[in-house]
């Protein structure tokens, strides 16, 4: 078996991004441990404080956040941090260094406490000027200059998925162990698929493009394979991961309720949208290549629309003649 760290070393990976997945590694491999024995310890429940996007945070949030934080600001190549459960720009304490590094710490937040799988998903890129502290204008770059991303899914198995831009790799933690071991190479998605995963409650203040999309998956048609599964667990991580190995399309769109959709940019749909393209399949905004939007704030918001080609092109399709109104 080979574990992580040779595979990255064979693969020649620039050093400061082997450094920084370290990094990375390191906590999230703690807050495996602790998400398999959460019922013993006391990390379930509100955490009664609200992030930056008025959400409330759970204890796990709080702690993944804390150790993540912890741990990047010893990476002596990681200038900043921008974290889902943080306002402001983390600086490390190397201010100069060249990277940053975006991170959700806790993905799936409500389905900590019901033992669903939640992950940790990730983006690393360049900063644009090269020294001084990291200002928002070196945050707000377009996800095409990301260097690496992935994500580390806390299932029936952790796993680690990620790609530096040469193909998608997973790699499996040996919890006994403590290492991660190369589970599967190069993963590419199936162009078509036959799985949507969105949260149908929603339907009512969807825009008419996505309600005529869902209602084409619901239609009878033996060619097409359809009515396709509605499959949606509420952790993007896990709906993600399955879609990219039995192909399919999850779709977080704007609603009346979130008029610029729900989840973020940077380090949310960026990391998703690098992954599955290198893995042969699509991201998309609705409108435009999820990878070419420049972000005008470190918490921005999309809809999303990613997965297996052929889906995401007819979704987007019904998004071009319905429109992304809702009613
Ligand atoms: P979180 O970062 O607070 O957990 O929110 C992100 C999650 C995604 O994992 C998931 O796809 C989505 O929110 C579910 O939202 P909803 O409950 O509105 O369907």
């Amino acid at each position: 078996m080979q574990t992580l760290n040779r595979f990255l070393i064979e693969s020649s990976i620039h050093m400061p991004l082997y450094n920084i997945i370290q990094f990375i590694i390191t906590p999230a491999k703690e807050l495996s441990r602790k998400i398999n024995i959460a019922g013993l310890e006391d990390i379930l429940g509100e955490a009664e404080a609200t992030n930056v996007q008025g959400e409330e945070q759970k204890k796990l949030d709080v702690y993944a956040n804390d150790e993540f934080i912890k741990s990047l600001n010893e990476c002596t190549h990681c200038a900043a941090m921008i974290s889902e459960e943080t306002e402001v720009i983390i600086p490390t304490q190397y201010p100069n260094a060249e990277y940053i590094v975006a991170f959700d710490p806790v993905d799936g937040s409500s389905n900590i406490d019901v033992n669903v799988s939640i992950g940790t998903i990730f983006s690393v890129f360049k900063r644009k000027s090269t020294s001084g502290p990291v200002t928002e204008d070196d945050c707000l770059q377009a996800g095409s200059n990301q260097l690496a991303a992935g994500y580390i899914i806390y299932g029936s198995s952790t796993i680690l998925v990620m790609t530096t831009g040469q193909g998608v790799h997973s790699f499996t933690l040996e919890p006994h162990v403590g290492k991660f071991y190369l589970s599967d190479t190069n993963i590419k998605t199936p162009l078509d698929g036959n799985i949507y995963s969105l949260n149908e409650g929603n339907y009512i203040k969807f825009p008419e493009g996505v309600k005529k999309y869902l209602k084409y998956c619901q239609e009878n048609d033996k060619e097409t394979n359809r009515p396709y599964s509605s499959r949606y667990i509420g952790s993007m991580v896990a709906d993600f991961h399955r879609n990219l190995k039995k192909g399919g399309i999850f779709i977080y769109p704007n609603t009346e309720k979130d008029p610029n959709g729900k989840l973020r940019i940077l380090y949310e749909c960026n990391p998703m949208s690098f992954l599955i393209e290198q893995a042969g399949g699509k991201a998309s905004n609705g409108s435009q290549r999820m990878l070419e939007v420049v972000p005008t704030s470190i918490h921005q918001r999309t809809p999303i629309f990613v997965g297996s080609t052929n889906m995401v092109n007819k979704a987007t399709s019904f998004m071009e003649q319905f429109g992304t109104k809702t009613s």
